[in-house]
């Protein structure tokens, strides 16, 4: 390689950008200043330094070349959205489901915080595309970060190179992202492995789309191209500019013939969206296949066409760890093997890795995502867990079997359907399709789910999270609802909207729907509606599919079986509209009329 550059050296000659960083210097006061150029070089010295802080353990090289290990402190594993907010200069337009501050307080309390924050430290000047450099649909940005492990990872999930660079050296508009873990170091004092604050803000700024975090390390608190760009301050963007930032999956379905459908799907964090996008159809699905294109955001932008074009702004899954085996998700598996970071999963004594449900029976030990021992027989004790339930895995895209050949298209690929879903133990059936529009839109709206443990709270409430976007929306989120309504006056040929449950539950607790690989005879019946090949009933919800319209082959699902799953319970509709009420109640002040009417529509027709 070429002669060794300085890092120090700033790589741009913007004056703002320079001025910016000056700034940042002297508030944060860091020992000195990395720019970041994205090379294999730099990431390889990163490493090394992570490794020798201890925050990485190198995985063994035969069975997980390129891979690094990380567990974090026990009080940093997931997002927490009552420390994220969104500081639009007036209330009302961060919304009653958003948390917010004002822009100039909150940034007076971050400036407190934020001084001498990074003293003992490095800040990085990182430069990143969402979408591929260059895609009239990308963005750019920059992150001032205290944190090589947000360098490794951010490497990871954007286009982070020194080509960024380039385009704010011609001009073109970066989104302002400062990050710290709030941990300086006195002089000689040892760093911890996870340094964060106990205290942590997740800001955002819209008007400004500006981003301050401080406190996390970990995932979407501390990766600020992803949550906290690509959808809460990208959806103010879109909205501005007449596009979606979504929550949203996209994949391709290939039929026997070659023809390609696109479709969209949003379900909250941690509701099997990865699995999903890189699901393989049952064996009897002979010349069907499934393509990725993205696994958690889509960018949606209306094409020359009058279609929906969509792109992947990331450039690689965070996805959850437990739960992912080569049953469940072998894309996800064949993803992983190789330059993958996992954070907070177990580490098994011949350096690799392994997490709850990877393999049928657990390694004999294994030491656990806090350091400690962990054997079968101590979790039948204990009940503990090796890895924790949010623990994640950050794999290149690229490196997915069945990465969609249209992956880095920059006119991004067009858009057929889109799919609302969540985790509905009761009520919501299988598949249903809206009327038109507006009642998909109000479907999406409504859209409610069991929490996960992709976020701090209650695990197994039901709550509503409207389009998947209740903690990422960046504006108020009937102002969301009315921008999505307002597509459908713009002429364009929009898709046609689903709504599926792959997570309906009998009496006794057992999930009706096998799930997984068979989610592709749902997802057959779309692409067939799409096209207008299949058939399907009008019911009060929507339009179903009759058990004869479905594939069946090598699956045993009896008639009696789909009843079961696609049934039609009048009390659990009832509550379902009281409780969409409430929510539509909190949203009053600026929700559309159009979605109380759909609401009134659904009501007369139950
Ligand atoms: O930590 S992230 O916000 O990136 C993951 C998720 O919740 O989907
Ligand atoms: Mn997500």
């Amino acid at each position: 390689m070429s002669t060794k550059r300085n890092p120090s050296t700033p790589l741009s000659t913007n004056k703002q950008l320079l001025a910016w960083v000056e700034q940042t210097v002297a508030l944060c006061q860091p020992d000195r200043v990395h720019w970041v150029d994205g090379s294999q070089e730099e990431n390889d010295a990163l490493c090394a330094e992570l490794v020798a802080a201890g925050t990485y353990i190198k995985l063994n090289e035969k069975l997980w070349p390129g891979c690094y290990y990380a567990k974090s402190d026990p009080g940093d594993v997931a997002r927490v959205e009552e420390r994220t907010f969104i500081c639009s200069k007036k209330k009302e337009d961060a919304g009653p489901t958003n948390y917010w501050a004002d822009p100039e307080e909150m940034k007076t309390k971050l400036r407190g915080l934020y001084k001498g924050c990074m003293k003992g430290r490095t800040m990085y000047v990182l430069p990143f595309s969402m979408g591929p450099i260059g895609s009239p649909i990308s963005q750019i940005g920059v992150e001032l970060t205290d944190s090589a492990y947000v360098v490794t990872n951010m490497r990871i999930m954007t286009r982070m190179s020194s080509k960024v660079f380039e385009l704010i050296d011609k001009g073109m508009f970066f989104v302002q992202c400062i990050h710290s873990v709030g941990a300086p170091l006195a002089p000689g004092q040892k760093d911890s492995t996870w340094p964060c604050n106990k205290e942590k803000y997740i800001t955002h700024y819209p008007e400004t789309r500006e981003i301050w975090s401080f406190g996390s390390g970990y995932g979407g608190n501390a990766l600020l191209g992803k949550k906290c760009f690509a959808l809460r301050i990208a959806s103010n963007m879109a909205r501005d500019e007449g596009w979606l930032a979504e929550h949203m999956l996209i994949l391709g379905v290939e039929d026997p013939k070659g023809n390609k459908t696109y479709v969209s799907a949003a379900f909250p964090s941690a509701c099997g969206k990865t699995n999903f996008a890189m699901l393989i159809p049952p064996s009897n699905f002979k010349g069907w296949k499934v393509w990725t294109v993205g696994d958690d955001i889509a960018w949606i932008k209306p094409g020359k066409d009058g279609r929906l074009y969509a792109i992947n702004p990331e450039a690689g899954f965070f996805g959850v760890a437990p739960g992912t085996s080569l049953k469940t998700n072998p894309n996800a598996i064949y993803s992983l093997q190789k330059n993958t970071i996992f954070t907070n999963v177990a580490l098994t004594p011949d350096g690799g890795v392994w997490w709850e449900g990877m393999t049928d029976e657990a390694p004999a030990e294994l030491t656990d995502w806090q350091g400690k021992k962990w054997t079968p027989a101590i979790a039948k004790e204990t009940g503990a867990k090796a890895a924790h339930p949010n623990a994640r895995f950050t794999a290149p895209a690229s490196q997915c079997p069945t990465i969609d050949p249209a992956w880095e298209n920059p006119e991004g690929v067009p858009i057929s359907a889109f799919i609302f879903g969540g985790r509905r133990p009761t009520t919501m059936p299988l598949v249903f399709q809206s009327f038109n529009w507006s009642h998909g839109v109000y479907l999406g709206a409504t859209m409610g789910s069991e929490m996960t443990a992709a976020a701090a709270g209650t695990i197994g409430q039901v709550r509503r999270d409207p389009m998947a976007m209740l903690p990422f929306c960046g504006y108020n989120v009937s102002d969301y609802f009315a921008h999505w309504l307002s597509m459908q006056k713009r002429g364009l040929k929009l898709p046609s909207i689903f709504h599926v449950n792959w997570f309906r539950k009998t009496a006794d607790g057992k999930f009706m729907w096998p799930g997984y690989g068979d989610n592709m005879r749902v997802l057959k019946w779309i692409v067939d509606r799409v096209s207008g090949n299949a058939a399907a009933v009008e019911t009060p919800i929507g339009f179903v599919p009759n058990y004869e319209d479905m594939e069946w082959a090598g699956l045993e699902f009896t008639k009696a079986d789909f009843e079961q799953v696609m049934a039609f319970d009048k009390d659990a509709w009832a509550n379902e509209v009281v409780s969409q009420e409430e929510f539509f109640f909190k949203l009053r002040d600026r929700l559309p009329k159009q979605l109380l009417n759909e609401r009134q529509s659904l009501v007369n027709r139950l």
